[in-house]
């Protein structure tokens, strides 16, 4: 029997404040790692200065002034009929500089007016706590949750931000893809730890594996602890945990290639889901840690992961990659965590493959593994859209990706998975989080500003737009 998606499937977008909101020193609000970073250039990674250079471009600084456009921005959302919309909270903008007492109204005060404006439209919030904004302060005072005492801090700002907004909100994301933490990529994003050279500069590739485990069980405690303390504040608030699914084939049939995607899946992808929904460390990484001499409290703080675990779990899927033991191919793939490329699919403009069978074939996996309800927080095509002669962006290609995925996603429902919900990433054109790109598009709805920062951000619909709309209207019926 074709089930198809239920009546209340959460269909919507996602942001991340720190790509779209602007305004990184209004109002009260702290600079957070993030400001600290500027476009590297086009298709090359962020680079973190310690000190804001007054020179440079930074394009969180006022991305597409979501701070200043939310209700025009989020009336758009509601044209297009969004049940859901998942943004982030800027935790510097409720703790400037993350170790107050006391919060910063104004801050608080600007989430008030976005989730009212959500309410007028019937759209719920999903909203992140935790997505790359760590306050910079505590990265550069404290390394992050290298340090125990952040973990307070954390909690601190998420419970005062639940308590704030808990008859406006019910939906909360810990941290975003939390599971960037195992591998040293994640050391600023996630974790908020700086590792500096002699002259002080930050080296993104730096990394200190001992450090940035005992850091992740810091985020694993910070996260446990906000759903406890959440749900004595709402009982009826509903937490999920976010993880970057990098979903990896053997190249080949031989059993040492397979051996290697299930150790890389499970030490990558499955570690810390099994941490959030399951509330406990796996054998797996149990066994790892003491090979690797790493010290990690799973045992004390047993009992806390147990009673903190997630109701539901969520997760961005862009792409897929393979992998092998023949070191002579492995040859960068372009995609967010390289990999080799896999002949049997096409790649977009950033060199991410494109590949919508495999949505399918995670939502099963993680259908069998966790039997909780599973929502796609992020997919999405990056694309350089342009306003053609006719003031029209046709981004028919983008309408292509989403739909193959959507497809999967129903046959998959098909399939017994249970899919609660679908936010499609950058439903408004925002700041890439890999490169600081403005160029690399996702939206539904264009926002006219540039790599440089130039542009008069007025908003226009692309054909996407629409076409989501009558997707959304028919609830999935016709993509
Ligand atoms: C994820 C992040 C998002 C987002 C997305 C797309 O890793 O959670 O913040 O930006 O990737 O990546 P990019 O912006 O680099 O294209």
């Amino acid at each position: 029997m074709n089930m198809g998606f239920s009546k209340d499937f959460l269909w919507g977008g996602a942001t991340a404040a720190n790509q779209c909101e602007g305004a990184w020193n209004i109002d009260g609000k702290g600079d957070s790692i993030c400001d600290h970073m500027r476009g590297g250039g086009v298709n090359t990674p962020r680079v973190f200065d310690m000190e804001i250079l007054p020179d440079k471009y930074y394009p969180s600084h006022d991305a597409i002034d979501f701070y200043h456009h939310y209700k025009e921005d989020i009336a758009m959302l509601g044209e297009m009929g969004f049940k859901v919309f998942r943004l982030s909270i800027a935790w510097s903008r409720i703790f400037p500089k993350g170790n107050e007492e006391k919060p910063n109204e104004a801050g608080l005060a600007f989430y008030d007016n976005v989730f009212d404006e959500c309410r007028k439209y019937g759209i719920k919030p999903l909203v992140t706590l935790s997505h790359f904004e760590m306050p910079f302060y505590l990265a550069k005072e404290y390394n992050g949750f290298s340090d125990k005492r952040v973990v307070d801090y954390f909690v601190h700002y998420a419970t005062t931000v639940m308590e704030r907004y808990k008859d406006k909100v019910s939906y909360w994301l810990t941290f975003n893809e939390i599971n960037f933490a195992t591998l040293p990529f994640g050391n600023q994003n996630v974790l908020g730890i700086l590792h500096t050279d002699e002259k002080g500069n930050v080296v993104r590739s730096l990394d200190d594996e001992k450090m940035r485990y005992q850091a992740l069980h810091n985020v694993f405690l910070a996260s446990a602890k906000t759903v406890i303390e959440g749900r004595k504040i709402n009982p009826s608030f509903q937490f999920g945990c976010m993880i970057a699914h990098v979903t990896m084939y053997p190249l080949t049939p031989n059993p040492e290639d397979i051996l290697l995607v299930q150790q890389k899946d499970n030490h990558i992808n499955n570690f810390c889901g099994d941490v959030q929904v399951k509330g406990e460390y796996p054998d797996f990484m149990i066994q790892y840690l003491k090979n690797k001499d790493i010290d990690v409290p799973y045992k004390e703080d047993a009992q806390l992961l147990k009673d903190g675990t997630v109701d539901f779990y969520t997760f961005s899927y862009y792409s897929s990659n393979c992998v092998t033991v023949d070191k002579a191919k492995e040859k960068t793939s372009g995609n967010v965590l390289g990999g080799v490329k896999n002949p049997y699919l096409q790649v977009s403009d950033w060199g991410w493959q494109i590949d919508p069978k495999g949505l399918r074939y995670v939502l099963n996996k993680l259908n069998d593994r966790y039997g909780v309800p599973l929502m796609i927080v992020e997919n999405g095509l990056g694309a350089a859209d342009q306003i053609d002669e006719t003031g029209q962006v046709l981004d028919d290609y983008r309408i292509e990706y989403l739909k193959e995925h959507i497809k999967v996603m129903e046959e998959a429902i098909n399939d017994g998975v249970k899919l609660i919900g679908y936010t499609m990433w950058g439903c408004i054109d925002l700041i890439s989080a890999g490169t600081g790109e403005m160029k690399k598009r996702y939206g539904f709805i264009y926002v006219d500003r540039d790599n440089e920062g130039k542009g008069s951000l007025m908003r226009k619909k692309k054909k996407s737009f629409y076409w989501y709309k009558q997707v959304i209207a028919s609830n999935g019926e016709n993509y």
